[in-house]
């Protein structure tokens, strides 16, 4: 019997059987990553091998301590297995570009210098960067499998996975470990994100800095309000006591922020910029972003690029604003916002603000309110009255920080809030903030 006939190729027919295209040379595959991340706005970019990390021992020692606080995440058995070994997330993975996106802008009037207005950390003022990094990652993924014409296995990572983002961000020659812990570059700075592809191509890989330039500088642990930073250990790794940091306060921590933290917090309600601020590198090279999504916005506006839901929503020119801005808030009208589910969807839609969730904000911005309001001889009406009314908010979080800062006011009215609540408050973590609240204060103004 005769087979079906061999089709002869050296005679020029043409082969019907797809072949993948040839690997491309790694020097050709970090020149074009490189110039696709640009291309997104992404800069410095680098490349380096998705080898276990080399710290992977400290790691676990600093959850041991317990520094990492209730941000499970991190301490999770399988979660630390996969931190040491980006492998671990793509068993396939021959490199990984880490991508820096610049977020920086000047802080607006008002903040943080006036304490009756909330200080949201500049990067979460504008767009929630996880979608605005991992699309521009996703697009360079897509644009590398074009130009080369096959499809190449990847993953991009925005904080939305288990990867060490700076180890892989310094093994990459972005930047060194500062004392602050930010990765800093030495001539942009530290504010940026990082965004990492695994990729299962090969590409030539960049060196590190391999110097740290904080030299005798401490700036940053000096100006850090509560002590979190506790600077290098005998290996030279940067140490903070994440628990003690008013970023992770506010924003991870789920529960009641200790009382002898509140007040060290200032009007800070989001988030913290501090030891960024004062760090010479960002006073130096900090430039405002080109990313016109990261921007500050108005009252009743969303972030550049995010749709409004309904018809009648907020910024629409019928609607009056559901939310206030980012750029300096009112407190009172930032608690207003988040004792309502509906203003909190509004304001927090499209925002790594979000993260924090309505209660969690609510209870950041009582915290502010009671260090606005603990230093005033007259305390205005209106945020006695917004702090009045969050004592009958349905989380009990919200109602005992309420209750706390209300107990900074030596107001008649501050008092007979509290006693109102006093007399049907159920909840015995709420009952014993209002009872510290009410030996706290005392009654000399109306
Ligand atoms: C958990 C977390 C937090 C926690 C804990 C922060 C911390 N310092 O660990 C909290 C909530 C406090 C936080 C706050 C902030 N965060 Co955060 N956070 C993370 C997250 C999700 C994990 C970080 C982590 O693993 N921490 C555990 C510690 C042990 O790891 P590490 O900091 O990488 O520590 C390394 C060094 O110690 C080093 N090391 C060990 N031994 C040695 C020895 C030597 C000699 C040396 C030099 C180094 C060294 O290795 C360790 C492991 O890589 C990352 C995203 C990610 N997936 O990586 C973002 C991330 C680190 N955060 C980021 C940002 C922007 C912030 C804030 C600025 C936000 C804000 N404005 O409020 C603040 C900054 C506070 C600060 N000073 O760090 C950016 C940082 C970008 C940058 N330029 O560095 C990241 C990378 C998110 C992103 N994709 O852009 N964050
Ligand atoms: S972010 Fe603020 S609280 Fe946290 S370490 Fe830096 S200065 Fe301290
Ligand atoms: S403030 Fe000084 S010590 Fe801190 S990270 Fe910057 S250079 Fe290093």
């Amino acid at each position: 019997m005769k087979g079906p006939a061999t089709p002869d190729f050296r005679s020029g027919e043409e082969d019907p059987t797809p072949h993948p295209a040839p690997h491309p040379a790694p020097q050709e595959v970090a020149a074009r990553l490189k110039a696709l991340a640009r291309g997104e706005g992404f800069d410095p970019v680098g490349i380096t091998l998705p080898s276990p990390s080399r710290h992977s021992g400290f790691l676990r020692g600093w959850v041991e301590e317990g520094r990492h606080g209730t941000m499970d995440y991190l301490a999770r058995p399988d979660a630390l297995e996969r931190r040491g070994d980006p492998r671990r997330s793509l068993p396939v993975a021959r490199s990984a570009l880490v991508v820096a996106h610049e977020y920086f802008q000047e802080d607006p009037e008002g903040v943080p210098g006036d304490p009756s207005r909330g200080v949201i950390a500049r990067y979460a003022r504008g767009r929630d960067y996880h979608r605005v990094v991992k699309k521009g990652l996703d697009r360079v993924h897509r644009g590398l499998e074009e130009e080369l014409g096959r499809s190449v296995a990847g993953r991009s990572y925005v904080d939305t996975g288990p990867l060490l983002e700076r180890e892989l961000g310094e093994r990459a020659g972005l930047g060194w470990f500062g004392r602050n812990t930010m990765l800093i570059h030495p001539r942009r700075g530290s504010y940026f994100f990082l965004g990492v592809l695994l990729l299962e191509l090969e590409a030539e890989v960049d060196e590190p800095l391999g110097r740290d330039h904080c030299g005798s500088c401490r700036a940053c642990l000096d100006a850090c309000p509560t002590g979190a930073l506790l600077g290098r250990d005998a290996d030279g790794a940067p140490v903070m006591d994440a628990t003690l940091c008013i970023s992770y306060l506010t924003i991870e921590n789920r529960g009641p922020i200790p009382r002898e933290l509140r007040p060290l917090m200032g009007n800070r309600v989001y988030g913290c910029d501090i030891c960024q601020e004062v760090c010479p590198f960002n006073v130096k090279f900090a430039e405002e972003a080109v990313e016109s999504g990261y921007a500050a916005r108005g009252p009743g506006e969303r972030p550049v690029g995010v749709e409004a839901s309904g018809p009648a929503g907020p910024g629409s020119e019928s609607a009056a604003p559901l939310h206030p801005g980012t750029d300096a808030p009112s407190l009172v009208d930032l608690l207003s916002m988040a004792l309502s589910e509906e203003g909190w969807e509004s304001f927090s839609r499209g925002s790594a603000i979000r993260r924090a969730g309505r209660a969690g904000f609510a209870r950041n911005v009582c915290v502010a309110l009671g260090n606005w309001l603990s230093g005033k001889e007259e305390p205005p009406s209106e945020a006695v009255r917004v702090l009045a009314a969050a004592l009958s908010d349905p989380e009990s979080l919200v109602r005992g920080h309420a209750a706390w800062a209300l107990g900074r006011i030596s107001s008649a009215a501050a008092r007979s809030a509290l006693e109102r609540r006093a007399s049907v408050e159920e909840d015995p973590w709420v009952r014993s903030e209002i009872i510290s609240a009410l030996e706290e204060s005392t009654p000399t103004r109306k």
